[in-house]
């Protein structure tokens, strides 16, 4: 039995709910599926995958106009889960686009921003990134040493972003740099003299994702590529709160999507003349696991709820992605262990999706930090520095 269903999980989502879910499951299992061991393997995605995503409609669809499909957040949790039940770096490349590039624009960008650029990022027809962390700056964007200074009615950027997710493959890229009157956001279209990337390559997770390194040397923009909302550091924040959400629904994906693949194998492997299904300690490990995934998939529905209804605080993102990226590391590692040779190879999900997991573990707060912001909520404290 699916541990969802153990809990009559699908019960809780609207008939058009299911019907999302059910769409990008049908869709992936496909399309993507079947090749993204081997692009994993490559240590390359396809770019095509950007379009054909564009046209399942799940980039920036939790967004409102400007040809975004305008969901519910619930709806876009439940595609990022089946996004990362297939590939993190899959659920990766959505959140960047989506909740990070297209956020940052709709939120915070002008009239003519929005209607140049989310069209196109919404069919995939453009791709974007978002670049705030730096070499010497996580953990703590604060100390950014990126600068953006004005001459004239321009502004010369220089700095260099690391560890920026589809950063070559973007035609716009969002870059965050400290000014005089603080951090403020940029829009940096490919091709700009001054801008170039490298890709980040021997990388042992999220190998089916493009990872970048971004230079900008006297990168020459006019004050219409600024984001003239962005006034502090609070805004590149307040994108991570979207994205974040949408990986507290795609870790479960990726933990049921191992558990399945131990079951499985569980029901069918014998050993001392009968299935391993039928032992008493793979058993527990299985109830463990379906346990894992099943109360992540309720934390992660409460926090849609709350976030449909407007109240979702950024400590209970902290909670969410604490706890479901975690345990879901924890599932999928236990899951290799019932696959006892076979666990390594990548023929099966389990062990893919733990190296994964260990950059979800990493990035958009690492979990130390969502700790830290619980430690703040709770105590009043902060202790960060
Ligand atoms: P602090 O003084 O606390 O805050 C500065 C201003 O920001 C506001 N703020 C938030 N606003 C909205 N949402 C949040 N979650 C916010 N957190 C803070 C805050 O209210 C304040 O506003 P104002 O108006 O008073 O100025 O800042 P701090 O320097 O003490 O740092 C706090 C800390 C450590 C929590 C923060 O720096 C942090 O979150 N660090 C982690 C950095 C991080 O997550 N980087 C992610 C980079 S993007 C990425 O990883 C993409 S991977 C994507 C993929 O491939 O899927
Ligand atoms: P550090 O901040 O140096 O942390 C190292 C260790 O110290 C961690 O364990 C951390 O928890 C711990 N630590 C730090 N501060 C404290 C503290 N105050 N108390 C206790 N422990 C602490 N960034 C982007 O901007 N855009 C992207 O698209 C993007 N994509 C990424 C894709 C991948 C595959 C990866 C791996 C990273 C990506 N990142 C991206 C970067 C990611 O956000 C950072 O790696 C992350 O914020 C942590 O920063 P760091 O790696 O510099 O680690």
């Amino acid at each position: 039995m699916d541990p969802l269903a153990l809990l009559d999980i699908p019960s809780l989502l609207s008939d058009e709910e299911r019907d999302i879910r059910t769409t990008v499951e049908r869709y992936l299992t496909e399309h993507v599926r079947p090749h993204v061991a081997e692009w994993f393997e490559a240590g390359a995605l396809p770019r095509e995958i950007a379009r054909e995503l564009g046209g399942l409609g799940v980039l920036g669809m939790h967004l409102e106009g400007y040809g975004c499909a305008g969901t519910s957040a619930t709806a876009y949790g439940l595609a990022c889960l089946e996004l990362e039940a297939v590939d993190s770096g899959i659920r990766s490349f959505v959140s960047v686009q989506g909740s990070l590039s297209m956020f940052s624009i709709r939120r915070y960008g002008s009239e003519a921003q929005r209607q140049e650029w989310l069209p196109r990022l919404a069919a995939g027809e453009a791709v974007g990134c978002f670049g705030l962390t730096e070499p010497d700056f996580g953990s703590n964007p604060a100390g950014m040493r990126t600068r953006a200074v004005r001459r004239g009615g321009d502004w010369v950027l220089d700095g260099t972003k690391t560890w920026i997710t589809n950063g070559s493959w973007a035609d716009v890229a969002t870059v965050w740099a400290n000014t005089d009157e603080g951090v403020r956001g940029f829009l940096v279209p490919r091709g700009t003299p001054g801008f170039t990337t490298r890709d980040i390559t021997g990388k042992l997770s999220m190998r089916a994702s493009v990872t970048s390194e971004l230079v900008l040397d006297g990168v020459r923009l006019p004050d219409s590529a600024r984001l003239p909302e962005a006034r502090s550091l609070g805004a590149p924040l307040s994108c991570l709160n979207e994205a974040r959400f949408g990986i507290v629904f795609g870790a479960v994906g990726a933990a049921l999507d191992a558990y399945r693949a131990a079951a499985d194998y569980a029901g069918t492997r014998v050993q001392f003349d009968k299935p391993i299904a039928g032992f008493q300690l793979t058993q527990r490990k299985l109830a463990s696991m379906a346990l894992a995934v099943g109360t992540g998939a309720l934390l992660a529905l409460h926090l849609a709820r709350l976030k449909d209804a407007g109240r979702l605080k950024p400590e209970q993102i902290s909670a969410g992605k604490l706890n479901n990226v975690e345990s879901a590391i924890a599932v999928a590692r236990e899951a290799r262990t019932i696959l006892g040779a076979n666990g390594i190879s990548l023929a099966y999900s389990p062990l893919r999706h733990a190296n994964n997991l260990e950059s979800v573990l990493t990035y958009e707060g690492t979990s130390e930090i969502h700790a830290l912001a619980l430690g703040h909520a709770l105590t009043g404290i902060p202790a960060y520095r």
